[in-house]
């Protein structure tokens, strides 16, 4: 039973975001840096778009775009991933998704850990893109044999923090107190450490089967290797980089450029060469490169339909460049992805009547001040201005995107072929639950602003 004097979970997500914040901030300067311009390009676009402004408003989205961020993390064991699974329930995230990486020769499999209900993503819409290493990938036996007994021993919890999930879960929530002590205790399993637990040369041989493995292997948590900050405009973040000593990875992953923004464009800059002690050293004279910088644009959640079609346009305009986009390519790329994606409808209008987006539909002053509807459809009352409908805000993430990002910041080299397929049954099995379908939530936000819009007018929901 919950109990009155428990602390909401959204708002120890919300608390618990603040403090990655923080720490990430003070860790890494750049992610300072990288902050105040998003937060400066956001407020220019809110003062010369009215249209933007207005939406935001009308959705809540702006009072949480300030808090908004995701972070990534990458772990080597079923029981990291079970109980990583575990501790975000604490604070309200579940795993959302599935994102298989081999097929962009990145040897992990991920999901997001996230709030799922439209009013709980309103108090803090906090993400973590959670990669599960898959060892089995590792062909030498005897690496692999090490990598698993080194991971083996390390326990990437601290021991406050078992005991006060285990609190969690058997009282039903945590106290002021607990809450405090959990963030706290909690945070310390995505800290940066300078030492590593194996010596220079076993680094070496971990990172020459995969730098990705070295990374997960060879130290002692999961840290937090990016935070990404959300801009209403990633293009002009993208051109002023340079100017405050950033350099962005050649080409901006996700849709091209819209009038509408659809599902999630990304862009970063590459993991800075950190000094690390390994076992075998005294000092910090070797080096690990991990932790990077994101930014993110998040535009309408597409429905099975749109996305199909978002799919066949990304693949269409790849499959004519021929190769992976890099430097070289950036701008063909980008003049193959705008020819290609003239054919998503680039107004929301256009996606709703063409079921390729979810919406949210809301009661205008019009339609509460008419007393007697009898029946109507929803797109009687929309266009009776009844109803106003504005985009939903695609929450997760996307596999092209996600192994572009990882590439970017493991360099081109690291590109490797893994005859392996997805394997969504072994993450589960490793995650301990299944991963919840992420288009089954956007549909049921989409249902229920619908459901609470015909209760607003009365109407009974016979033909939507
Ligand atoms: C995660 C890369 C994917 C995104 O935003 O798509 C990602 C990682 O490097 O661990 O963060
Ligand atoms: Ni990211």
């Amino acid at each position: 039973m919950s109990h009155p004097d428990f602390i909401s979970p959204d708002l120890i997500r919300q608390r618990f975001s603040k403090a990655m914040s923080d720490m990430y901030r003070e860790e890494v300067p750049l992610y300072g840096a990288l902050m105040e311009l998003v937060e400066q390009t956001n407020h220019h676009v809110l003062e010369n778009h009215p249209q933007i402004a207005r939406q935001l408003n009308s959705t809540g989205e702006i009072q949480r775009l300030d808090l908004e961020r995701h972070g990534a993390i990458r772990v080597g064991t079923a029981a990291e991933l079970a109980t990583l699974a575990r501790l975000f329930a604490v604070m309200g995230m579940q795993p959302v998704g599935y994102y298989d990486l081999t097929p962009a020769g990145v040897p992990v499999h991920s999901t997001a850990f996230r709030a799922v209900h439209e009013a709980a993503l309103q108090v803090s819409p906090f993400r973590v893109f959670t990669s599960l290493l898959r060892l089995e990938l590792i062909e030498d036996l005897e690496l692999r044999a090490f990598a698993e007994s080194t991971l083996a021993q390390r326990s990437i919890f601290t021991p406050a923090a078992l005991a006060l999930i285990e609190r969690a879960e058997t009282d039903g929530g945590l106290s002021e107190k607990d809450a405090q002590n959990f963030v706290e205790q909690a945070l310390e399993t995505f800290r940066w450490h300078h030492s590593a637990t194996v010596t220079a040369e076993q680094y070496q041989q971990l990172s020459a089967q995969h730098r990705l493995i070295a990374d997960v292997v060879a130290f002692k948590g999961p840290h937090i290797n990016h935070l990404t900050p959300r801009t209403l405009d990633i293009d002009i973040v993208q051109a002023q980089m340079p100017a405050h000593g950033i350099t962005p990875k050649a080409v901006i992953e996700g849709p091209p450029r819209r009038q509408c923004p659809i599902l999630l464009r990304q862009t970063s800059f590459k993991a800075l060469d950190e000094p690390i002690a390994f076992t075998d050293q005294t000092d910090t004279r070797g080096s690990h490169s991990a932790r990077f910088g994101e930014i993110e644009q998040r535009g309408a959640a597409l429905t099975p339909k749109g996305r199909a079609l978002y799919d066949r346009l990304l693949n269409a305009a790849r499959d004519e460049l021929k190769d992976f986009p890099n430097e070289a390519n950036a701008a063909r790329y980008n003049a193959l992805m705008a020819q290609h994606f003239g054919e998503f409808p680039d107004t929301y209008e256009g996606m709703r009547r063409q079921e390729l987006a979810y919406f949210r539909y809301f009661v205008t002053e019009k339609g509460l001040a008419v007393g007697d509807l009898k029946t109507a459809s929803l797109d009687e009352l929309v266009n009776d201005g009844h109803l106003q409908v504005e985009p939903l805000v695609y929450e997760d993430f996307l596999p092209v995107s996600a192994a572009g990002i990882f590439q970017s910041n493991l360099g081109d080299a690291a590109q490797t072929h893994y005859g392996v397929h997805s394997n969504q049954q072994a993450f589960e099995k490793a995650l301990g639950q299944s991963t919840i379908d992420e288009l089954g939530l956007y549909a049921e936000t989409q249902r229920r602003s619908i459901a609470e819009c015909y209760a607003a007018l009365n109407l009974s929901p016979l033909r939507t």
